[in-house]
């Protein structure tokens, strides 16, 4: 069976094809770079399961394959969960991960350690061409650092150390940032569905 990884985000993809490989699913993953020719859904929802379903019915009504999706961002308790779905673009240019960083960190600078509370969302979400969809959810929480620290990983990872560590996501290895992450427990919730659904 081919399964379409409806994203174009190349930190996710990295870390949705490691996570997926590991439960050795009978699948052939896809890009969306197999389908140059499908435009983007404008993600129109309000939370990060709305957008990730409609990522997910784009691409498997436009392919007539099963897909799957992800919506995901940083949600701060101060700014009551912002960035969150606009994560992506909080700096005003989308996918700009160093600009959007800057300015979050800008924004909390007078913020004092004890109220930098927040944590990474994740929705996975599978839609079939038929319309039937599935949405399984994780998040990782943990506190803001005041700057920047390590190289792994991808947009806000530099700056969230997850609760129970003393380093960032950055600076976690790939395989323990998975092990934790939102990303790594939604898709793992999302993988006996996937083999209930796909077989
Ligand atoms: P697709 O819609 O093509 O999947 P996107 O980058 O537009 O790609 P989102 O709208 O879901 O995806 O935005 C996710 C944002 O949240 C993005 O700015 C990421 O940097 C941030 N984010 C999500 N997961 C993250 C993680 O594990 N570590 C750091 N930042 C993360
Ligand atoms: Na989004």
């Amino acid at each position: 069976t081919r399964l379409i990884l409806a994203t174009r985000n190349a930190g996710k993809i990295t870390e949705l094809r490691t996570i997926l490989a590991d439960a050795d699913l009978p699948y052939e993953l896809v890009g969306t770079d197999a389908y140059p020719e499908i435009p983007d859904v404008k993600e129109t929802g309000v939370t990060f399961a709305e957008n990730a379903l409609l990522k997910a019915h784009a691409m498997a009504r436009a392919t007539g394959l099963p897909a799957i999706a992800d919506d995901s961002g940083l949600a701060v308790d101060v700014l009551h969960g912002a960035p969150g779905i606009f994560s992506a673009r909080w700096s005003g240019t989308h996918g700009d991960d160093q600009a959007n960083l800057d300015l979050l960190l800008a924004q909390l600078a007078d913020i004092g350690p004890e109220h930098r509370a927040a944590h990474f969302a994740c929705a996975a979400a599978l839609a079939l061409p038929d319309g039937t969809e599935r949405v399984v959810e994780g998040t990782m929480p943990g506190t803001l650092r005041y700057a920047p620290a390590g190289t792994n990983g991808f947009g806000y990872d530099p700056i969230l150390q997850p609760e129970g560590h003393e380093v960032t996501c950055a600076e976690l290895s790939p395989a323990e940032k998975n092990a934790i992450s939102h990303r790594g427990k939604a898709f793992r919730g999302l993988v006996p569905v996937l083999r209930e659904l796909l077989g």
